[in-house]
């Protein structure tokens, strides 16, 4: 069984893709995927969880491919009336998108902890693999920047970005707990797989989780790492600035060095193939592929060969 760590869009894709290479092996594992809760934020009275949403939609086919967040197909017009109301409409949410806020926001009123919503939400839309919110105490990243601190919501949707990260904080980490399914999961795992999300506000929350680093650096299986870095630049999203910003190179290796005592591995573009022994120095084995996650058939390849590469013997 295959653990991974995950974000948003680039996170959710190689999740996608461990989960479709484990239908189509029969091996029937179906991966285990712990997800990044800091971006969660309260909007329109309701508890929103993007890369949870992401990776659920994205899991379950539902995803909308252009942006990679949200429903494919979905529609406007609740948020039309909320602008005609005068209400601030910057965060894009679908009429069916309303939905799992919705009853995520009233399930947790009665009490679900958000394992326990996500569970139902991942049967109910008939997905076989396991989400694991990274914690159920909530969290918010907040960025620092030169207009000061900012909602990660904030910074990301409304601001589009555009403002320096001088710094992250992650409030009520202290205060977060790793979930049973989590530390169970990690325990079982054949192999760990920290996927191509942003290492700052991605992965980074998930490893400042209370004994989360100490966790992963006991467990028996291999530890792989997905660039989220090819040529010096971010796929999608603000993670190249984010590194630089935080005074971190702007490469493969500058991710390996975030991860260096996590992983034993590191898969990198073709295009950073001349990385490779600069990572290999840090201790860690190297795979030089195609990262590129165009398709479908794209992320179950890059997923059997992460899995290959990483635990040659599971299927
Ligand atoms: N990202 C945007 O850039 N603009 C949006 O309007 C937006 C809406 C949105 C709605 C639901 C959802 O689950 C995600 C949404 N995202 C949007 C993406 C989200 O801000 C990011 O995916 C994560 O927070 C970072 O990975």
């Amino acid at each position: 069984m295959i653990v991974a760590l995950a974000g948003g869009v680039g996170g959710a894709k190689l999740a996608h893709g461990l989960a479709l290479a484990a239908t189509g092996s029969g091996s029937g594992a179906q991966p285990r995927v712990i997800v990044n809760t800091a971006d969660d934020f309260e909007h329109h009275g309701l508890r929103i969880s993007p890369d949870l949403d992401t990776v659920l939609y994205t899991l379950a086919g539902l995803a909308n491919a252009e942006t990679g967040w949200g429903l494919a197909g979905d529609t406007f017009t609740t948020l039309d009336m909320l602008a005609r109301y005068g209400v601030e409409t910057w965060f894009q949410l679908g009429d069916r998108d309303f939905a799992t806020h919705l009853l995520r926001t009233q399930r947790l009123r009665a009490g679900w902890t958000l394992t326990q919503v996500t569970a139902a939400f991942t049967r109910a839309l008939g997905v076989e693999a396991d989400l694991l919110p990274m914690c159920d105490e909530p969290i918010a990243t907040m960025v620092e920047t030169p207009d000061g601190a900012l909602d990660f919501q904030d910074y990301f949707v409304r601001r589009r970005q555009t403002d320096d990260v001088r710094g992250v904080q992650f409030t009520g980490i202290e205060q977060a707990h790793i979930p049973e399914g989590v530390r169970a999961a990690c325990a079982a795992a054949d192999l760990i797989v920290f996927c191509p999300s942003n290492p700052i506000v991605s992965i980074g929350p998930i490893l400042a989780v209370p004994g989360m680093r100490a966790l992963l650096q006991q467990v028996a299986a291999p530890r792989i790492a997905v660039s989220p870095i090819v040529g010096g630049r971010a796929l999608k999203g603000p993670a190249d600035r984010m590194l630089a910003g935080l005074g971190h190179a702007v490469s493969a290796t500058g991710v390996a060095r975030l991860y260096q005592g996590l992983i034993d591995g590191m898969v990198i573009d073709q295009v950073d193939a001349e990385l490779a022994a600069s990572i290999e120095a840090l201790g860690m084995r190297v795979l030089v592929t195609d990262t590129m996650m165009r398709n479908e058939r794209d992320r179950q390849r890059l997923a059997r060969e992460v899995m290959a590469f990483g635990a040659p013997g599971i299927s």
